[in-house]
């Protein structure tokens, strides 16, 4: 005889709803595969833990919060989306993303299988019945053939343990929990600290409208001129009818971008062509001077110094403090030039030429405690109204192991990378069958951008689940040794770049003892999508399929 608990969770599992799959997440990744997967067939539900569509764009509302990748690049490439769509800016701010996603839902009518405030919180494999049963907090749960994890690389946010956060009188926010209502912030004292792209873009927001602005800065930010454009009447980065060739040619690109390195190695040049290319790149704005440079840039040296010392001296110029100048941009690089996510800025230097704002260097002066009136770091007191924690994320994985997901061995994923992760290609892990991420750990994620990944990778995946009905196939799983070989590439490629040798979300830095190792893949979106294309041509090599 059973137990009572056993005849609730018969109960419960009696009211589960039966699915094809159920993806988590509706960002770019999830509202792809729910348009896609429900197109070919497939009975389909998205979960998602905010109240609406946008996924980042949904949480990140802070001043200033922007993507900063152009469009249209960074808009899917479906006409029936494009062609009723026009943006209001070259890099939309997530107000304008927000709402590109109600239109994304409207005209894939998406909002009649989706379920939003529903944090999936556990996945437990069954292998008798070849389904995952899904529970989100408020209760819900569900059985799918697959389960597919779109939870993005941010979405499990980072605060330092200081002593004393619960003692603040003031608001104590992290950015991707800005408030939806509008915070009185004019005149007030305010602190942000982090320079990643939310902290470059808040304190550049938040300068002409704050009494007093404090930025707490432990490691430099080697911004870029966005160059941002305002659109009128319609009018686009690029004519409409070139829009099916340019988004074909995304995955030629390394960074899924409409450009790329160019074919020329740094000291191939003399100093004045070099100047020239750097100049013209550093004109034109975007992640140009980034992933539109030299191809030796993120693997030599040498060459890395080279681009470093345009940047300095560049930046330097925009800075009035000597002080501030060596802080924000010093004579010695510090580290290696876009093996730290670069950023892109709008006037971000500029705001410590005014004498409302200070620039505090954690590592001369740490933060020690916070305090009921503000940071108290090792040199004095700081008062604040606003204390804005823009700390950053466990980045790439947390998304992915905050949840409790139990493969047939019942061996969790958290454990499965407890030491180091393991994927096959960035999709997939052995022991968890018929369960799929997308811009995730060992894929190009970062690297790329969400849209392109989202399509490359949404693609991928309905065409393994395609092939398996026709094939009347019920289980997919990932081979061991094929993950084994998929991490030995992973970190094949990356240490053939300058990036492990810089501290940096990409190596699981940015968190107290997660392990260190290359995240990504750093072969470029063009290898990556050829990987792909091959493991299912061949019938989807390293994995094991029943
Ligand atoms: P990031 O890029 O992880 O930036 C977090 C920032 O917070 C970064 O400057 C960190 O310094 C800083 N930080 C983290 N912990 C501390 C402590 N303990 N003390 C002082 N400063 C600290 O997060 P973002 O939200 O800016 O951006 C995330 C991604 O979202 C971004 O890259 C885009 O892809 C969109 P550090 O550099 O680690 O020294």
């Amino acid at each position: 005889m059973g137990s009572i608990t056993d005849s609730f969770s018969d109960l419960s599992l009696n009211s589960a709803q039966e699915l094809g799959a159920l993806i988590v997440g509706a960002g770019f990744g999830g509202v792809y595969q729910l348009k896609h997967l429900r197109d070919a067939g497939y009975k389909v539900k998205l979960v998602e833990a905010g109240a609406d569509y946008g996924g980042v764009w949904y949480w990140n509302r802070y001043p200033g919060a922007r993507v900063d990748s152009s469009i249209p690049v960074y808009e899917f490439s479906d006409p029936a989306l494009w062609q009723t769509w026009s943006w209001k800016q070259r890099f939309p701010g997530s107000a304008e993303l927000r709402a590109y996603f109600a239109h994304v839902a409207e005209v894939w009518d998406l909002r009649r299988d989706t379920e939003f405030g529903a944090f999936v919180e556990s996945a437990v494999w069954d292998d008798g019945e070849s389904k995952w049963t899904v529970k989100t907090k408020k209760g819900d749960i569900y059985k799918a053939e697959f389960f597919l994890l779109n939870t993005g690389f941010a979405a499990k946010r980072y605060i330092p343990d200081w002593k004393g956060i619960d003692t603040f009188k003031g608001n104590f926010l992290h950015p991707s929990y800005w408030p939806h209502e509008e915070l009185d912030l004019k005149g007030k004292k305010v602190a942000v600290i982090g320079t990643g792209s939310t902290g470059i873009q808040l304190a550049t927001d938040l300068a002409p409208l704050v009494g007093e602005l404090a930025v707490f800065q432990r490691t430099i930010n080697t911004s870029l001129p966005m160059r941002q454009v305002d659109y009128q009447d319609g009018e686009q980065e690029i004519p409409r009818k070139d829009y099916p060739d340019f988004f074909r040619g995304r995955t030629d690109s390394f960074g899924g971008f409409d450009f790329n390195f160019i074919g020329r190695s740094t000291f191939d040049d003399d100093p004045e062509t070099r100047r020239e290319l750097y100049e013209k790149l550093w004109a034109e704005g975007d992640f140009k001077f980034w992933l539109a440079t030299y191809q030796d840039m993120l693997f030599d040296p040498a060459a890395n110094r080279e681009a470093y010392n345009f940047w300095r001296d560049k930046t330097r110029a925009k800075i009035h403090d000597a002080r501030v100048r060596d802080l924000l941009a010093p004579m010695k690089q510090p580290y290696s030039f876009g093996c730290k996510r670069v950023s892109l800025e709008n006037g971000y230097f500029e705001i410590f030429n005014e004498s409302h704002v200070h620039l505090v260097d954690v590592n001369s002066t740490p933060i020690e405690e916070i305090t009921p009136k503000g940071i108290k770091t090792s040199e004095k007191e700081w008062e604040f109204d606003y204390i804005i924690c823009a700390t950053g994320f466990d980045s790439i994985t947390g998304s992915l192991k905050q949840i409790d997901i139990r493969g047939p061995s019942g061996q969790s994923l958290q454990e499965h990378w407890k030491k180091a992760t393991y994927t096959h290609m960035g999709l997939s892990v052995s022991g968890f069958p018929n369960m799929f991420f997308s811009y995730g750990p060992q894929a190009p994620t970062p690297f790329c951008n969400g849209p392109t990944c989202a399509e490359l990778q949404g693609d991928w995946i309905l065409g393994l689940m395609n092939h398996m009905r026709d094939k009347g196939l019920k289980k997919v799983e990932v081979e061991e040794e094929s993950e084994n070989k998929w991490r030995e590439i992973v970190l094949r490629l990356a240490n053939a770049t300058l990036l492990p040798n810089t501290r940096s979300w990409y190596m699981g830095d940015n968190i107290p003892g997660k392990p260190r190792e290359p995240l990504l893949y750093l072969g470029g979106v063009p290898a990556y999508y050829k990987t792909l294309g091959e493991a299912a041509k061949n019938g989807y090599t390293g994995f094991k399929l029943e």
